[in-house]
């Protein structure tokens, strides 16, 4: 570990020291050369002050004819300690006299040469030589050129002593700079390797490291962000913990509620048998009510009271109009209740249908209210709740109320079985108090309501709506604190279960076909080339779910990016639903119309972008197309959940696809991994479209994965489970405060 260190920081100290020795080669010559020719500057100036001072005696000296005091005054003027050697020239460059010590070699001509340059400098024996040349004035005319050399020797000796110390100065700042540095790394490393080891067992990471290691803060984030991927997967990998499954369902009936018997009250039934081309045929309706409600109802194996509507459903049921279900395995009975056309026509199409719905969606459709709907509504409601009462086997059964159809069967039958247990589920949104409050039968409507033990919406939301609507329209006790209404003496739990689906086991995934065989078929029963992507949509043909929004997003995915065309296409699954309502056929329309003009916009004879199949289609098939797409658009306007988008996640066991969600879809609260749109902003869709179509493997893989995980753990069993849990607790109350009353009775005097 410390031969480590010691390695790492001559790594850096060794770069260090060959920088520095490279700094002192460049920066001696050239402060050598600097410092010469501060000298010869100053040499220069010397010499001009020597040259002044004997200009006029050597011009006088140059008038006598002996020429001895030349000679005298020459050689006594060269004793000067820093001058070398004097010599005279001539005006014609004839060297006239010269001190002794004068070179022999260095005629006037040579001189003057050299004396030219910027720093004059001879080299003699002794060392190197300043040279510079002045006039001789007499009468301030030049008689004749004084040639003055300077010893310049003792600047290479002051260079030589510059050098050493400049030399001891680097080598003393070199070690000073690399002592502190070995200081601090060892330090700093210290630092590091006890903050990093901190990180590593596990400080740090829960929550942001404190001061001391603040410089390990990104490291701890980044660390951070890597373990909750790796922790995500992991527990991915595992599943839920405690998963809920039939079997878990199953024990709860029996250790919460006894093994009571479960009712199941819904206007659409489960099997719907009708008379085919090749006899009885069964059909299972496309209905998210029917999703959710089916797997429950086998693993608790009750009885499930629907409206009879297939052609055939009288010819197989007993006298009591009951028929086991599903056929082949039967695990629960179905007992049908028989509607005359104008009962259907009034509760029905009429009431739940024309009034109901579209009060509770905001979809921009006006709600129609008829007296003659009402009452066969309530008639309708009556009826299922002495079907109800027929099926009980105790008067104290478990009786699961499904939707918008029966909001008066509660209190009917709390009615009859006092002691009942009731749990009442609204599939679709609860409006605001003041759209609610258009309903001309918003009372009794409520009160029929809370007849229910438990009432159960999708979301948080929709429980405050109708909480809210409640305090506006009835004088009722509302306990904010742990949400129920008390009115007239009963109390009813206002709670919050999403609804979602039946997460496929081991042995119903192993049957599928691999994802690159079903889009291989479907791709082919549409016609479309191998490399074709694909997005798909799959509703009830019904104007809440977004269908035009969606194909007009579609039209402009093709128009904004023009390179999709011909190489993508939209699949609507579109299964016929209220046809016979002049909203709903009005609608069918339009969409058939939008998809041609899409088509004969961008398609061709080959080519269609948009496949509108409004047909019904079975399970196996919709499953199939689920895991062919790219793409599922599920882009309702208003929606209580939404089951399509559950389903196609549960499709995508290679976590491949991208879901586009609505924004007004009860699921997005749960599915933020899809990319969540408004539907409303065609531009948004449309572009969620592209950044679908050109989504990263990974990215989809990420996405996917998180989605599968959040539907496999909220699964169907659960919603139930958690119903039956809190319907348990009550139940378990209810005896203890009738024990305590009980009690108390024999008690009083
Ligand atoms: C209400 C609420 C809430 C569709 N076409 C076919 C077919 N389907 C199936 C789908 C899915 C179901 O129908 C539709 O489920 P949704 O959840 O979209 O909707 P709604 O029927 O409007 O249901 C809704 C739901 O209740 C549950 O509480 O989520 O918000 O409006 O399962 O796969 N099924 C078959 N053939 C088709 O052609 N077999």
């Amino acid at each position: 570990m410390a031969m480590n260190t010691i390695r790492l920081q001559l790594r850096f100290l060794l770069p260090l020291v060959v920088v520095l020795i490279a700094a002192a080669y460049l920066a001696l010559p050239l402060m050598d050369r600097l410092t010469l020719r501060w000298f010869a500057r100053d040499l220069d100036l010397r010499g001009n002050l020597v040259a002044t001072a004997l200009s006029d005696a050597v011009a006088d000296a140059l008038n006598e004819s002996k020429g001895d005091r030349l000679q005298a005054l020459i050689d006594r003027s060269a004793q000067d300690e820093r001058l070398l050697a004097i010599g005279v020239c001539s005006l014609e460059g004839q060297l006239l006299r010269h001190s002794r010590s004068y070179p022999s070699d260095l005629d006037c001509v040579h001189a003057r040469t050299a004396a030219l340059q910027t720093a004059p400098q001879l080299r003699l024996a002794g060392g190197a030589v300043h040279l510079s040349m002045h006039p001789v004035l007499a009468d301030s005319e030049p008689v004749a050129q004084m040639v003055l050399l300077h010893d310049l020797s003792f600047v290479e000796r002051r260079s030589q002593d510059t050098q050493r110390y400049l030399i001891v100065f680097i080598v003393a700042l070199g070690g000073t700079i690399a002592l502190i540095t070995v200081v601090v790394a060892q330090l700093s490393w210290r630092g590091w390797v006890n903050g990093a080891r901190a990180l590593l067992r596990g400080e740090g990471l829960i929550r942001p490291p404190g001061a001391s290691a603040r410089e390990l803060a990104p490291v701890a984030a980044d660390l951070r962000a890597r373990l909750r991927d790796l922790d995500d997967a992991y527990r991915r990998t595992l599943g839920p913990l405690t998963e809920w499954d039939p079997e878990r369902l199953r024990a709860l009936l029996r250790s919460q509620l006894r093994g009571d018997q479960v009712i199941v009250v819904s206007n659409r039934e489960p099997y719907i048998h009708g008379r085919g081309a090749t006899g009885i045929e069964v059909q299972r309706p496309a209905s998210g009510l029917i999703t959710a409600v089916e797997p429950v109802m086998r693993a608790c194996s009750g009885t499930w009271i629907a409206h009879g509507s297939g052609s055939a459903d009288a010819e197989v049921v007993d006298r009591d109009d009951r028929v086991r279900v599903p056929p082949g395995s039967e695990e629960y009975t179905l007992r049908r209740l028989w509607l005359t056309p104008a009962e259907e026509k009034g509760y029905y199409y009429g009431f739940a249908n024309e009034g109901l719905w579209p009060l509770c969606h905001v979809a921009h459709v006006r709600p129609v209210f008829r007296e003659a709907d009402w009452k066969h509504y309530r008639a309708v409601n009556q009826r299922f709740a002495d079907a109800v009462v027929r099926e009980a086997r105790s008067d104290d059964p478990v009786v699961l109320v499904q939707d918008y159809h029966f909001a008066l069967l509660p209190a009917m039958i709390r009615a009859r079985l006092p002691r009942a247990t009731i749990i009442t589920f609204w599939h679709i949104p609860w409006p605001n108090p003041e759209s609610f409050g258009i309903c001309p039968w918003r009372r009794e409507i409520l009160q029929g309501m809370l007849g229910s033990t438990i009432l159960g919406f999708h979301t948080r939301y929709h429980c405050k709506n109708f909480i809210e609507t409640v305090d506006r329209h009835l004088e009722a006790r509302i306990e904010h604190e742990n949400s129920t209404i008390s009115y007239h003496g009963a109390r009813t739990l206002v709670e919050s279960y999403p609804i979602s689906i039946e997460w496929p086991d081991e042995a119903t995934r192993a049957s599928w076909a691999p994802v690159e065989v079903c889009r291989q078929r479907v791709l082919e029963r549409l016609n479309l080339p191998a490399d074709h992507r694909l997005a798909v949509g799959v509703d009830r043909f019904d104007y809440t779910k977004g269908i035009l929004e969606r194909l007009q997003a579609v039209e402009l995915l093709l128009e904004k990016h023009p390179r999709w065309i011909g190489r993508f296409g939209f699949v609507q699954i579109a299964a016929p639903s209220r046809s016979e309502l002049p909203e709903y056929s009005a609608f069918q329309a339009r969409i058939h119309e939008v998809a041609q003009r899409i088509n004969q916009r961008f398609g061709h004879a080959l080519y269609k972008p948009v496949h509108l199949l409004a047909r019904h289609h079975g399970h196996d098939a919709l499953n199939e197309l689920y895991r062919a797409a790219d793409v599922c658009l599920v882009t309702s306007l208003h929606d209580g959940m939404n089951l399509v988008c559950k389903e196609f996640v549960a499709a995508r066991d290679d976590e491949q696809g991208v879901l586009i969600l609505s924004r007004f879809a009860g699921a997005a609260a749960e599915m933020r991994e899809a990319l969540i749109v408004n539907p409303y902003h065609l531009d948004e869709t449309a572009d969620a479209l592209h950044q679908a179509l050109t989504m990263p493997v990974a990215e989809q893989r990420e996405r996917m994965a998180s989605l599968r995980s959040t539907v496999r753990e909220f699964n169907v069993y659960r919603w139930a489970g958690r119903m039956l849990a809190d319907a348990g607790r009550w139940r378990l109350r209810e005896r203890i405060d009738a024990r305590v009353l009980e009690h108390s009775g024999h008690e009083a005097p």
